[in-house]
């Protein structure tokens, strides 16, 4: 039986990969890594401590599990790597190659994520595609550019497994997110249910790329599941669902809670979600392994309203 690791276990994608890893591969066979060492979300064994930047202790618990697979989740996203630039590099960088550095030592195969946040100002806004001028402006896009340049040498030279996808923001109803400029898609909804009025940092006409979390989970197993025979691309890959923008999301919710109200005051992520692309072109993906997305934003925006409310009681 496959033996995963998950780094990032108690973060907003890794609390919802790990069960249903649990279920393909039974629970004792995925480890949830966490970090920080103190944390105020419940783990079920086995779970340990993990901080990619200690390379000796990633290279222990690999040991210690005899790990087939390393999911990579530890990051900081763009909104606190702009606030830290410094612990944006060492983590997403540094830690990604300690990461890939266990995994060459062990022949582990490894998915770790990029984002849409690789493409800058200058590349086209709309259908980006795959390949396409790349020049990111924030710290969090230049350390997953390097990071998706990094993994792809791992490959090319050492013939590791290394896989991974581009995700837009992505939207989920378990664990929040956080230090994202996408986060605004997450938040606004617990405000919407509990009778709040929200404001938002993001121009109401900004429109981003987003994805609902079961369709996030679904491009993990499908590319991970992928014949290796036929990727050529093997880590970055454009992957899309829909986007939207602020007041869209605000008249969707709406249609359920007519009194809701938004006011719009953009901050310093307004530059960031500025540079960022308005819709991904995801061809080389549904082409290498056959992903398509299930769902969409109207969908989408009726569960997280059923889900949340649910959470909240
Ligand atoms: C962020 O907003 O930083 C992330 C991302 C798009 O990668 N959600």
């Amino acid at each position: 039986m496959t033996r995963a690791l998950v780094i990032g276990a108690n973060g907003q994608i890794g609390f919802e990969l790990v069960p249903v890893l649990r279920k393909l591969y039974g629970s004792e066979n995925v480890i949830a890594g966490y970090y920080p060492e103190k944390i105020d979300i419940k783990l079920e064994a086995p779970r340990e401590y993990i901080d990619v930047l200690n390379v000796d202790l990633v290279e222990s618990v690999v040991k210690k599990y005899d790990v087939d697979e390393i999911y990579n989740l530890a990051a900081i996203l763009s909104a606190t790597g702009e606030k830290n630039p410094q612990l944006a590099f060492k983590t997403n960088l540094l830690g990604v190659f300690n990461v890939l550095e266990v995994a060459r030592k062990y022949g582990t195969r490894v998915f770790w994520p990029s984002s849409i946040a690789v493409f800058g100002p200058t590349t086209p806004k709309y259908s980006t595609p795959q390949h396409t001028i790349i020049e990111p402006t924030t710290m969090y896009g230049i350390t997953k550019y390097a990071g998706e340049l990094l993994s792809r040498y791992y490959v090319n030279k050492y013939d590791l497994d290394v896989r991974g996808v581009r995700w837009p923001g992505i939207i989920s109803s378990e664990a929040l997110p956080g230090g994202g400029t996408t986060d605004y898609a997450v938040e606004i909804f617990y405000y919407a249910i509990e009778g709040k009025k929200y404001t938002c940092y993001l121009h109401e006409d900004t429109m981003l790329p987003m994805m609902y979390m079961p369709d996030a989970i679904k491009s993990i197993i499908q590319l991970m599941n992928a014949d290796k025979s036929k990727l050529e691309t093997f880590v970055g890959y454009n992957v899309s669902a829909f986007s939207f923008t602020p007041k869209q999301l605000e008249k969707e919710i709406k249609k359920y809670i007519p009194e809701f109200q938004v006011e719009y005051k953009p901050d310093y992520r307004q530059q960031i979600a500025d540079s960022w692309p308005r819709t991904i072109d995801d061809c080389v993906a549904r082409k290498e392994w056959g992903w398509s997305p299930e769902w969409v934003f109207e969908s989408m925006v009726k569960d997280m309203l059923m889900k949340i409310s649910k959470k909240l009681g």
